[in-house]
């Protein structure tokens, strides 16, 4: 199973991104069930790992906090293959991807080489029309959500189809008040 840690967003914040999908041809927007912000990409596992994988991540303990999302930006430079939206910096998101990752790397599976850059994609691109891009940059670079609140984080499935990539929800960890335990 090819697997991710990730955030979901709620549903009135993926509907203000919804409004911001469009104006730039040969995009392929998320759906919003493709809509998520990844913590840490694992890659192909089979059921022990995933087994191992889910026990370090029950583990973790890390307090609920709140995000909101703003600006938007692109993977790739000359050449982009991704839109996205961007986040107003949050130490709790980058506290709670450390733990993630600590865990991940704790059970054997291997770094992920890239920096952590929080970000909810919102297209993929294959043949990147440059000014419109541009434009849709500059028309989306104020894009704001409404703050919401984090209070869970989830490991998901990713499986490759004819029409992109189709994501999963395989198990849910909470998080907790402010010390980090959750409520009973
Ligand atoms: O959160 P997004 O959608 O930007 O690009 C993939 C996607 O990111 C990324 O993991 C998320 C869930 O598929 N991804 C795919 N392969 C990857 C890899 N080898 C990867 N991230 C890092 N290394």
């Amino acid at each position: 199973m090819r697997l991710f840690v990730a955030l979901a967003l709620p549903d009135a914040v993926a509907q203000s991104l919804m409004l911001v999908q469009g104006g730039v041809p040969g995009a392929r927007w998320q759906t919003r069930d493709q809509l998520h912000l990844t913590l840490r990409f694992i890659g192909e596992v089979d059921g022990r790992d995933t087994a191992m994988l889910d026990e370090a991540l029950s583990s973790i303990t890390a307090p609920a906090f709140e995000l909101q999302l703003h600006g938007v930006g692109q993977f790739g430079n000359k050449q982009p293959h991704a839109l996205w939206a961007g986040l107003r910096p949050s130490e709790a998101l980058e506290h709670l991807q450390r733990k993630v990752d600590t865990a991940i790397r704790r059970v054997g599976q291997p770094q992920d080489s890239h920096k952590f850059t929080p970000h909810v994609t919102l297209a993929r691109l294959r043949n990147p029309p440059m000014p419109k891009i541009v434009e849709w940059l500059t028309y989306n670079a104020l894009y704001t959500s409404a703050a919401f609140r984090v209070d869970a984080f989830h490991l998901y499935s990713s499986h490759l189809s004819h029409d992109g990539s189709r994501y999963g929800q395989e198990q849910s960890y909470e998080l907790g008040d402010d010390d980090g335990k959750v409520a009973d």
